[in-house]
């Protein structure tokens, strides 16, 4: 196949590359649904993927990964910046010319035996003044129909890159050269030694060596969109957050953007496609997991979603919560690491019935039946589904110019101490909410003798591509930057509890936190202060078919002043670690918010 492109550094890049790993084939990827179909029928051919049921689930595929190669592995992913102080406490460092010399000689011969795809893609709409165009080179083609509906794969990009003479390199192999007459595995991939999700965030560069599974091989998304995008957005002075972006709109038609950050396992794939119980105001989703936000003309901030599908866990996923996430994966679909049960449909934990006929292939592609105790689906196992599939996408989730963003809303998963709901007084302290974000720990972690909360800012720790002390710093200058057209922020805890009994419903009952979120921006309703931040008038969050007692709402908006000043201790504490890159504005907050406690 010739190159459709004529633009040098790319052919040379891939001439490189083709050299140093020495694949059978090149095929140059166009993103179109024949090359989909195509993939996939090899795929069916080699074992690797499943057709599922035509009727019960349209195009869709499932794939069982090899036990070894399950989820991300942040052990083995490195930011590898030119000086070690620039990558930070929260990041494993090598130093690039090391780590370049160790990974040639491992992408040596590497794909032998095997095609060399190459994808030109754009993470955001093509085009869009936010979005970045990129290639990623894998000798995956589950890799490549993943990155179908991920990221916006397209020839077109390849017109933007010989316009711009711009594109960021990103190169994937699973690490498995095969011999001359040697039978493929399933699931092709190298041992965890082997394993290395290198990030030069100076050059731009991306390599990935080992792993075939989600962010260790779907470049565009962990790798691009948060670790290389956030060190670009630092230099460059826009921003690449961890967040789902949503928009909630009124009986009046006014419409509301926001942008929310949450540590994994707080819910955030269900809030961003919350069906809301407030009457007349509507959710619409934006994304689930990354936004990229960039100040327009007049002043705002503005954000895309830069990816073009889910890559959500399945287990929980239910009608009861998340029906939206299910209707998305109804057609279309892919499903990794999930049950196939044997009318070739899919099933997992908590899907809220129990396995049709008692059993199917687990996801270690064995026979299983539900009464064995054992689960059939990983804990870990996806589903990657078409964001236009999805019942609520918003209609302007694709506009290039992005939706100007009103609210910033933090949270993470606390049982008591941390209230319902609260305002930052202003866009500083709303940075210190989300550089303290913090979760308690699992219960695995207690068994540890691991006590003290997780701290995880803004939930991005494995995915800030440079010092977290110049990332928080980053986010001041942004506010200042911004100014008074800077967003809102608050801080939510859906997860208070009493008795072991969550005190607060959740799911679409969200949605009446968020409009009292809408109520403040729009300075409807007024606030009491309290020494941690603004916090709702009673009444202003309306519980109307709710049975929440009087004593169970009150506990729900307490602000414990003696349990409040430990956490503060705690993230002094974790903030310490950040030395001489804390930005000074953080500990000014930590000594305002004590001397507010203490008052
Ligand atoms: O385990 C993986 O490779 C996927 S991790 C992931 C996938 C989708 C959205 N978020 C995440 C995450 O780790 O934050
Ligand atoms: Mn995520």
């Amino acid at each position: 196949m010739s190159a459709p492109t004529t633009n040098q550094k790319l052919l040379d890049w891939v001439a490189e590359v083709a050299e140093m790993t020495t694949p059978d084939q090149i095929v140059w990827c166009d993103g179109s649904k024949e090359e989909y179909d195509r993939l996939m029928a090899e795929m069916v051919a080699s074992g690797m993927a499943i057709k599922l049921n035509e009727e019960k689930r349209p195009n869709s595929y499932a794939f069982n990964s090899d036990p070894s190669d399950v989820a991300r592995v942040e052990g083995r992913t490195y930011i590898a910046s030119v000086k070690e102080e620039d990558a930070g406490p929260t990041n494993n460092w090598i130093d690039p010319v090391e780590l370049k010399a160790t990974m040639r000689k491992l992408y040596k011969g590497c794909m032998k035996g095997r095609t060399m795809y190459v994808i030109p893609f754009s993470m955001g709409p093509i085009g869009s003044p936010i979005a970045k165009n990129a290639i990623e080179l894998t000798d995956s083609p589950y890799v490549v129909v993943n990155m179908h509906i991920m990221a916006r794969v397209s020839q077109d990009v390849l017109r933007l890159i010989e316009k711009e003479d711009d594109f960021i390199p990103c190169l994937h192999t699973v690490g498995a050269p095969l011999e001359e007459g040697q039978e493929d595995s399933r699931w092709p991939c190298a041992p965890i030694e082997d394993k290395y999700i290198a990030h030069f965030p100076e050059e731009n560069l991306i390599w990935s060596y080992g792993s075939g599974y989600g962010g260790n091989a779907l470049l565009g998304k962990k790798c691009l969109a948060l670790r290389i995008a956030s060190a670009a957005a630092k230099r460059e002075g826009w921003m690449a957050e961890h967040m789902l972006i949503l928009r909630f709109t009124n009986p009046e038609g006014k419409k509301f953007h926001v942008a929310a950050a949450f540590p994994s396992a707080c819910g955030k794939t269900n809030l961003a496609m919350l069906q809301s119980t407030v009457p007349g105001w509507k959710v619409e989703t934006i994304g689930d997991d990354i936004a990229w936000m960039k100040p327009g003309a007049d002043g705002r901030l503005y954000a895309i979603n830069p990816e073009a599908g889910f890559f959500g866990v399945a287990p929980f996923t239910s009608e009861e919560t998340n029906p939206m996430a299910l209707a998305a994966c109804s057609k279309d679909a892919i499903f990794t690491n999930v049950v196939v049960t044997k009318d070739k449909d899919v099933w997992w934990e908590d899907m809220g019935y129990d396995c049709p006929d008692g059993g199917g292939t687990n996801w270690k592609n064995e026979a299983w039946l539900q009464s064995s105790g054992e689960k059939g689906a990983h804990p870990n196992s996806r589903f990657t589904a078409v964001a236009a599939n999805c019942p609520c996408i918003c209609p302007d989730w694709s506009d290039p110019a992005g939706v100007p963003i009103d609210i910033f809303v933090f949270g993470g998963k606390r049982t008591s101490t941390i209230p319902l709901v609260h305002e930052a007084f202003d866009f500083e302290q709303g940075v210190y909410m989300g550089a303290t974000a913090s979760s308690e720990p699992t219960a695995a972690a207690l068994d540890l003798g691991n006590v003290s909360l997780r701290f995880d800012p803004f939930a991005m720790t494995p995915f800030i591509g440079y010092h977290a002390g110049d990332y928080m710093q980053h986010w001041f200058d942004m506010g200042e930057k911004l100014g008074d057209k800077a967003p809102k922020c608050f801080y939510v805890n859906w997860f208070q509890k009493d008795d072991g009994k969550f005190l607060w419903p959740g799911f679409g009952e969200n949605s009446r936190v968020l409009k009292w979120m809408c109520d403040r921006v729009e300075g409807k309703v007024e606030a009491r202060e309290t020494p941690i931040g603004m916090m709702p008038l009673d009444g202003d969050i309306t519980l109307d078919g709710l049975d929440i007692p009087a004593e169970d709402w009150e506990k729900l908006m307490k602000v414990d002043t003696e349990a409040y000043k430990a956490t503060v201790n705690d993230a002094r504490a974790y903030l310490a670690k950040f030395g001489d890159k804390l930005p000074a504005k953080m500990t000014e907050q930590l000594d305002k918010l004590e001397a507010r406690l203490n008052a």
